[in-house]
């Protein structure tokens, strides 16, 4: 029987997010964390031979998504990553959208999952404090939109962004809860929510008719009142503490839910599917990529220094 959930965690920020979680996963093998990076510069306690790949001859992509995609693209689809760590009935894969590994393995693993029809969701963190990190960000959602349309299945993502206004330890909190809930959603301990369900809910093209396999965005609230102001959801999948707080909200296509076991925490958790999620996040880097060309031209051009009156030897010497 093949394992409940696998974490793939890569590049950097991955590793790092990774390893915070590994304290609040099941003990029981149903779920676990695996790493991949081009460089093993951001290794700590959690990363171990056993659970972790560094591409072979990498140094790191210095968050250039050129420089090694290539190498990567080639050992994600034809090396032994795959192997090693063969997915899960449900997948989640996290990592920074703003470097240059993690945005480059991530989508490649995304798309190659889903080429495989496996379940697959991103948990994504983009970051625009730089025109460099901000054309990363755009580009590697470009490709995740890239990877469902080349599989003809839907990309989901959950979205975070380190920006002004938020602590980077806020943002952290956020993928934590982001990633303790998706491995209780996909428990298959709760009762009413088998994997068939689970499958068709992430991969909702299966189930709703007309529906474009797009890059999609996943909100995951802890009460209705939240969760029913989501605009256009497309799909949502409910935790419930007690089968008798499942009420239907909004208008999705496709709806599924569960009633978590009695040991848990949850007393309502909430996954809402939609794709014009994705117009919003797009907005928001599209809007800072102008303010970014607009300060850039709005630079002074210093005037050189060096003249032709100048005295200049073929050292490049001035005197
Ligand atoms: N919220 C959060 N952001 C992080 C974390 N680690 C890195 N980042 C952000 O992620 C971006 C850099 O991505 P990394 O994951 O470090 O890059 P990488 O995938 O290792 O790629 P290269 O280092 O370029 O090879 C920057 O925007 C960082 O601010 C983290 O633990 N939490
Ligand atoms: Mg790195």
């Amino acid at each position: 029987m093949s394992r409940q959930t696998r974490i793939f965690a890569c590049g950097g920020c991955g590793l790092s997010r990774g390893a915070d979680i590994e304290q609040y996963i099941p003990r029981d093998g149903s779920a676990d964390v695996v790493y991949i990076d081009t460089s093993d510069a951001n290794k700590g306690k959690h990363h171990t031979d056993d659970n972790s790949y560094f591409i072979p001859l990498l140094r790191g992509s210095g968050s250039n998504r050129k420089k090694n995609a290539g190498v990567i693209a080639k050992a994600v689809k034809e090396g032994d990553i795959l192997s090693l760590f063969e997915p899960a009935d449900f997948n989640i894969i996290v990592y920074s959208a703003a470097g240059g590994s993690g945005s480059v393995i991530g989508p490649v693993l995304v798309g190659e999952l889903l080429k495989q029809r496996k379940t697959v969701v991103s948990v994504v963190v983009g970051e625009t404090d730089s025109d460099n990190h901000l054309n990363n960000t755009i580009g590697t959602l470009k490709t995740l939109e890239s990877q469902a349309i080349l599989a003809e299945k839907p990309a989901i993502i959950d979205y975070h962004e380190n920006k002004p206004g938020i602590t980077i330890q806020d943002v952290d909190d956020d993928i934590r809860e982001a990633l303790v809930a998706l491995v209780e959603l996909s428990s298959q301990k709760n009762e009413y929510l088998d994997v068939e369900d689970l499958t068709n809910f992430v991969q909702y093209t299966n189930v709703i008719q007309n529906q474009l396999p797009q890059l999609t965005s996943m909100f995951i609230v802890d009460d209705r009142k939240t969760a029913g102001s989501i605009p256009e959801p497309i799909a949502i999948a409910s935790l419930y503490s007690n089968v008798n707080d499942h009420q239907a909200f909004g208008n999705a296509s496709y709806r599924t839910f569960g009633v978590v076991p009695e040991d848990s925490q949850t007393e309502q958790l909430h996954f809402v599917l939609n794709t014009i999620g994705i117009n919003e996040i797009l907005k928001g880097l599209e809007d800072k990529e102008e303010q970014s060309k607009k300060a850039s031209a709005s630079r002074t051009e210093r005037r050189n220094l060096i003249s032709s009156d100048d005295d200049i030897d073929d050292s490049g010497i001035v005197f």
